[in-house]
């Protein structure tokens, strides 16, 4: 059971005891997809998943970091930063890069993490490591680091080191992510907001199409590389667009003919996405699901057809929702290409559409499907 394995086993790799315990958790989001690096909004939640680590400073530079859940060690010092050949171990290596890239002074380290957060699932595994650790190193090396400059370097990380060109949602989610409460984040400003999800008679179910999708060798930084160009294409022809903030659709049609038939899709999704989610929040704290069930449908539409990121099995996932009555909205969660589908499904019909849902997709694709009922958790901490 997590955290006590990763501390008994903490123990056992080190002959110590861990100075300290830290929880961070992975991420949902329920709207809001490939906006963040748009500078548009999104509306994620930490939740009760996480990487737990057991942590002990060092007196020389040497860091010993074992990854529980795969049973594998690596060491490295924090004086030659190179990459390892074990992937898992970049996430740490580039924490501690950017920390000193900051400035930071810190020494090595023992380190013991895993958790339950499901690898390649699109809940941000990646980030709670990076975020975990940035907190854990604060913490061991009274660094003073405020909240906001440890989802910064941990999103650094990600982009420098691991060479994925993510946005800030995952790292920001993982720090900041309250009780019972999702996230509105200005990905433009940085300005938030938590309001509690009060949903008396619904929950929030993930599906697991079992798709591993890999960031890294995904089609993730060509999206970045076509949102780019479609902007910097539209700022020439409107110049008082700085972002993808300040286009409409009619916009992004009438300079159809100045874009790729790929950039333009790409346009269409984010321009309507970033809509979407500003109406979606306003349909939530109405309590009116039923526009923000349908808001999470175009989303998804939007996902596969335009950005082009879902793949048959999800969007399987998502089409056996659509005449079930005990669905409000679904669509598919994160990056992309495997990974969850994200459900908002009425409590007293939980049951029965999950047993639906897992007999289609048995049928469908010989596989089990993996469900997780999520709740909304506070953001990384001390345990
Ligand atoms: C991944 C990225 F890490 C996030 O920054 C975000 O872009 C998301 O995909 C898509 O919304 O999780």
């Amino acid at each position: 059971m997590y955290p006590e394995n990763i501390i008994a086993k903490f123990q056992e790799q080190f002959s110590k005891e861990a100075s300290l315990v830290v929880r961070a958790p992975g991420r949902i989001n329920l709207i809001g997809e490939h906006t963040d690096y748009n500078d548009g909004f999104v509306l994620p939640a930490a939740i009760n998943k996480a990487i737990y680590f057991a942590i002990s400073p060092r007196e020389d530079e040497i860091c010993n970091v074992y990854a529980f859940d795969l049973n594998s060690s690596d060491t490295f010092s924090i004086s030659s930063i190179q990459k390892s050949d074990k992937s898992w171990a970049n996430y740490l290596i580039g924490v501690v890069d950017e920390l000193q890239k900051a400035g930071q002074k810190i020494k090595g380290f023992d380190l013991v993490f895993g958790g339950d957060i499901p690898l390649g699932a699109g809940v941000s595994s990646s980030a709670a490591v990076e975020t975990g650790l940035a907190f854990a190193l604060n913490q061991l090396y009274d660094l003073g680091l405020e909240t906001m400059q440890m989802v910064k370097i941990g999103k650094a990380a990600e982009n420098n080191f691991v060479g994925v060109n993510c946005g800030i949602m995952d790292q920001f989610a993982s720090m900041f992510g309250k009780k019972d409460a999702v996230i509105r984040l200005d990905c433009r400003s940085l300005a938030y907001q938590h309001f509690p999800l009060s949903l008396p008679n619904h929950t929030v179910i993930l599906c697991n199409s079992g798709v591993k999708h890999s960031l890294g060798d995904s089609e993730y930084n060509t999206r970045r590389l076509e949102c780019e160009e479609g902007l910097s294409i539209l700022s020439g022809i409107y110049p008082n667009v700085k972002s993808f903030r300040d286009l409409t659709l009619t916009m992004v049609e009438e300079a159809k003919t100045s874009l790729s038939a790929n950039v333009y899709k790409r346009c269409v999704y984010v321009v309507g996405e970033i809509d979407r989610v500003i109406v979606a929040c306003e349909a939530l704290e109405q309590n009116d699901l039923e526009t923000f069930g349908q808001k999470m449908y175009e989303t998804h539409d939007g996902l596969q057809h335009n950005y082009a990121v879902s793949c048959e099995e999800l969007d399987f996932l998502v089409d056996e929702t659509r005449n079930d009555d005990a669905v409000v909205g679904s669509r598919m969660m994160g990056g992309g290409f495997g990974g969850c589908s994200i459900n908002i499904v009425e409590k007293s019909k939980a049951e029965d559409f999950l047993n639906r849902i897992k007999k289609a997709y048995q049928a469908k694709y010989h596989k089990e499907l993996v469900t997780y009922e999520v709740a909304l958790t506070n953001g990384t901490e001390l345990i």
